[in-house]
């Protein structure tokens, strides 16, 4: 295992060689309009890459770090949603699966008011856009103003929260649902696995898989997840991606969602008050949701927020990254703040001796270390973790994370993941959010942001 204390403190050059690495990558993954995630395993937009890419961008430019939250939106739906991914038309329909042709928005969408001109999944993501706006609105001021980019993104974000606490409020208890395992953003956490069960997965011969032609199968979600993938996105399509009538075998409240949502509302209230509207609304929004995240998904004994199975209304036993992130909730009682920093030090997370923060419970009957969310450490949710830590006083920890994103990053050549017991890098290099979210850090600083 790393042991990162005793690494030596950064020098500013290597600080420099570190900074130029992570803006080539975004330059590399820029496509005129918004950027790849990746050029090889993910060569169209994706909605909360696209956030979390604008916090780094705007370091480099704030026009550009404007842009590519208002090419995400420009895709945005009639009923609010943000759909997960939005496809480049010019790139060929094999190179991702599903591609437009699986998912079909402009036309079974129609109902749900899908772009007519865009091809779009139906799906949605975490909603890191307004946390995204109001840092990108913050890195140059003149310029956001100039460009009229908060008024004009403003009652987007409105709209995409509307609809995540209005129609995606499946178990009515004031929290937002996701109605598929793309749609948290950890595709095959094994917080999913009980869920996952109840579906009937599509026939493999329908359809086939193109992230094998660049990724590990060691590394991936196996066939049998895909296929349990498939089946849910053909029957919410056939549904007309409507909420009110299509199924939902699998519904969850996922901590980590409903955290960034709270997060949000409070980057809400701070455009709102800037642009002279409303923020009080924005605020009491995001204490409900925080009240709500505390009464429906926190657990005291497991020492993390939980997953809440809404089928079966319980909670998922599973312990995960997940349940650490909503560190990041300004409200947050200061004994479950304790509690969580607690857990982060203990056997299930160790990181005090791991590289980042693993996204799934080290000591977990599923754990497995190089499988994409079962295990392996991603750099987005360390800077999620980092930032909350930071705005909790807790500086010891944040700065312990942070020397890992900046020390890892770099070496795993900006990796998608890395296994966490020894930071070695998987997946995709040149991954966007990690360079992003590296520059964000070597920008920032250890100040509060
Ligand atoms: C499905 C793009 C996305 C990330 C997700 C990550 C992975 C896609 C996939 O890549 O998901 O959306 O094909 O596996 O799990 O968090 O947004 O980087």
């Amino acid at each position: 295992m790393t042991a990162l204390l005793e690494h030596p403190a950064r020098t500013a050059a290597a600080d420099l060689t570190l900074r130029r690495g992570a803006a080539r990558v975004l330059l590399d993954n820029w496509t005129g309009t918004s950027t790849v995630p990746s050029r090889t395993l993910y060569p169209h937009q994706w909605s909360w890459d696209s956030a979390f890419i604008a916090i780094g961008l705007r370091h480099l430019s704030a026009r550009r770090a404007q842009r590519e939250l208002e090419s995400l939106f420009a895709a945005q739906w009639g009923d609010g949603r943000v759909p997960h991914i939005v496809f480049n038309s010019s790139v060929p329909d094999g190179a991702y699966f599903p591609s437009p042709d699986f998912w079909r928005t402009s036309t079974a969408g129609r109902e749900a008011g899908a772009p007519r001109a865009r091809e779009t999944s139906g799906i949605v993501q975490p909603p890191v856009h307004a946390l995204a706006a109001w840092l990108t609105h913050r890195a140059n001021p003149r310029e956001s103003r100039r460009r009229g980019f908060l008024p004009r993104l403003y009652p987007k974000l409105v709209a995409w929260h509307d609809y995540l606490l209005t129609a995606r409020d499946l178990g009515g208890g004031g929290l937002t649902a996701v109605v598929h395992p793309w749609e948290p953003g950890m595709d095959n956490s094994p917080c999913w696995d009980a869920s996952l069960a109840r579906v009937t997965p599509a026939d493999p011969a329908g359809f086939r898989r193109a992230d094998l032609d660049h990724g590990h199968p060691a590394d991936r979600p196996t066939d049998l997840d895909y296929g349990r993938y498939v089946r849910l996105a053909v029957d919410y399509r056939d549904a007309g991606y409507d909420d009110r009538a299509a199924r939902h075998p699998f519904a969850l409240e996922d901590p980590c969602v409903n955290a960034l949502l709270a997060a949000g509302e409070r980057a809400l209230a701070e455009i709102a008050a800037y642009l002279g509207e409303d923020a009080t609304v924005h605020a009491a929004r995001a204490d409900r949701i925080t009240e709500a995240l505390v009464a429906r998904l926190w657990d005291d004994e497991a020492g993390v927020f939980l997953a809440r199975d809404l089928v079966g209304d319980t909670l998922v036993g599973e312990r995960s990254v997940a349940g650490l992130v909503p560190l990041l909730v300004p409200g947050l009682p200061d004994a479950i703040v304790d509690r969580l920093v607690a857990t982060l030090d203990s056997p299930a997370f160790r990181t005090d001796r791991t590289a980042l923060v693993p996204s799934y419970d080290l000591t977990g009957p599923a754990f497995d270390r190089t499988r994409y969310w079962r295990g392996p450490a991603w750099f987005n949710t360390a800077w999620l973790i980092e930032r909350g830590l930071r705005a909790h006083g807790r500086h010891r920890h944040a700065n312990r994370i942070r020397t890992a994103i900046l020390e890892t990053a770099g070496a795993s050549g900006f990796a998608e993941y890395v296994d966490p017991t020894t930071g070695e890098g998987r997946g995709a290099r040149a991954f966007s959010w990690t360079a992003a979210l590296t520059l964000d850090l070597l920008s920032s600083g250890e100040d509060h942001r």
